[in-house]
């Protein structure tokens, strides 16, 4: 097979094909969930029964499910398939108390595994490909999850697991890897594992390489991009969601396509929970259609981003969202002014004289919040001292034209801030009202 899709047929179908399809499948997904005892007592609670679900915006008849209800039901109470037919269970990262946990039938798999191969092919993968895959294997999704992807594609997968920078380029190396999948911040770590090496990335076979899980400004997509002589593309999913493979950027990289067909979109205002303008950002809601051992139903992910209007050239249907600007949980209130970590990035990557590592830390100094913001050097600084107080002065000047205040800017040794073997932490609020 060689054609420019995956499936066609479900990828260029027409927005009304789309949505019978939806509805044919929200109106199953409904059917399935009554059966777990949360969303039976949600029913009954908002008097719905599975017929109550006629047309796609009966769907809002139905309350958000939040992650701190699927904490609270830990472990058991959302699945609603027979727990004998259930072959896998993933938990999302991080963070304390009970873990949010997915189960999984083999048609879960089966369908995730699909979805992660569409992606891959759209991005102009196939069975002639050398996949290596540089994620955490186990709980986190993004090593299964693009594990089966890319055996369902046919690719030869290496399934390198996180870390161990050296081995990851003699892998690339020695199979001849093409396509990379690895979380935005280890590729920065990887590409300076090439420099130190002396071996120019340009020179491997490597082209390809799919970036996502953690928030990535534009800017860094490029500096990738560049420092690794490849392609990026930015990648979105989230382990309630199945993980990846939930919205992909094709080869256009405007936007990632939604599959419209497994799952139902919708973008609200955080705080009056009604949808936004068409185009305009808000939180990201969202409800599993293809999913039968452990359905969600109209999903908060906290996640900011907006529909991006228009049609891709690329012929897809499926609505294209904008790069993820934060999560509404992300933002932190200092003097008054929200801030998402991503402005205090675009900024910083800019600076050549600057590495990527950087930490962003909320402390009370005489009952005064104060933010400092830690950023390791690249190795194309100057160690003068008068150069460097120049630098400085200049980045906080643009941090404050872009975050409204000043926040104190530590420029810090390359390899001084800790380095996250997972997700990058960017963000302390050590403040005395936390
Ligand atoms: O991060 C699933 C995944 C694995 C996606 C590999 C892509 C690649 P969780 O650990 O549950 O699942 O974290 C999900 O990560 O709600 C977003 O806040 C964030 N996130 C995921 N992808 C992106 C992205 C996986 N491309 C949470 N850009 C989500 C920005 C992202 N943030």
């Amino acid at each position: 097979m060689n054609t420019k899709y995956w499936e066609e047929e479900i990828e260029i179908a027409s927005r009304e094909k789309l949505q019978n399809l939806q509805l044919e499948r929200l109106k199953k997904t409904v059917a399935i969930a009554a059966h777990s005892p949360f969303y039976k007592k949600v029913f009954e609670e908002n008097r719905i029964t599975p017929d109550s679900i006629r047309t796609l915006e009966d769907l809002k008849k139905i309350p958000f499910t939040t992650k701190a209800q699927m904490r609270d039901n830990y472990p058991y109470g959302l699945v609603s398939g027979e727990l004998k037919n259930a072959v896998r269970l993933h938990s999302s990262s991080g963070t304390t108390g009970n873990p949010t946990v997915i189960f999984h039938s083999q048609h879960d798999l089966d369908s995730w595994a699909n979805l992660v191969a569409r992606c891959l092919y759209m991005v102009g993968l196939r069975n002639t490909d050398v996949f290596q895959n540089s994620s955490g294997y186990g709980m986190f999704t993004g090593g299964l999850g693009f594990q089966y992807g890319a055996e369902r594609l046919g690719a030869l997968t290496v399934p390198a697991a996180a870390g161990n920078s050296k081995r990851q380029i003699k892998f690339i190396t020695d199979f001849g890897t093409t396509a990379l999948h690895a979380i935005p911040s280890y590729a920065i770590r990887l590409a300076e594992v090439f420099q130190e090496e002396g071996i120019d990335p340009q020179n491997t076979s490597l082209t390809t390489l799919v970036i996502g899980a953690e928030p990535h400004t534009d800017e860094q997509r490029k500096k990738i991009e560049k420092m690794l002589g490849v392609k990026a593309y930015n990648s979105f999913g989230m382990s309630e969601m199945n993980g990846p493979g939930v919205a992909f950027e094709c080869t256009e990289q405007n936007g990632m396509h939604f599959w419209e067909d497994c799952f139902f979109v919708e973008i609200i205002d955080p705080d009056t929970e009604e949808p936004v303008p068409a185009g305009e950002i808000g939180e990201l809601v969202l409800t599993t259609l293809d999913r039968d051992m452990m359905p969600l139903l109209r999903y908060r992910t906290r996640d900011l981003t907006r529909i991006i209007p228009g049609e891709c050239p690329c012929g897809r249907t499926h609505i294209r969202i904008d790069r993820i600007k934060g999560r509404s949980d992300d933002m932190f209130i200092i003097k008054g002014v929200n801030i998402f970590p991503m402005q205090v990035e675009k900024i910083l990557v800019q600076f050549p004289e600057l590495g990527s590592n950087y930490l962003i830390t909320l402390t009370t100094r005489d009952n005064q919040d104060e933010m400092v913001v830690e950023v390791e050097l690249s190795d194309l600084s100057t160690d003068n001292y008068i150069q460097l107080e120049n630098l400085r002065k200049d980045i906080t000047r643009q941090l404050k034209d872009e975050i409204l205040i000043t926040p104190k800017l530590k420029l810090v040794k390359k390899g001084s801030l800790p380095q996250s073997e997972g997700k990058a932490v960017r963000l302390r609020d050590l403040r005395d009202n936390k």
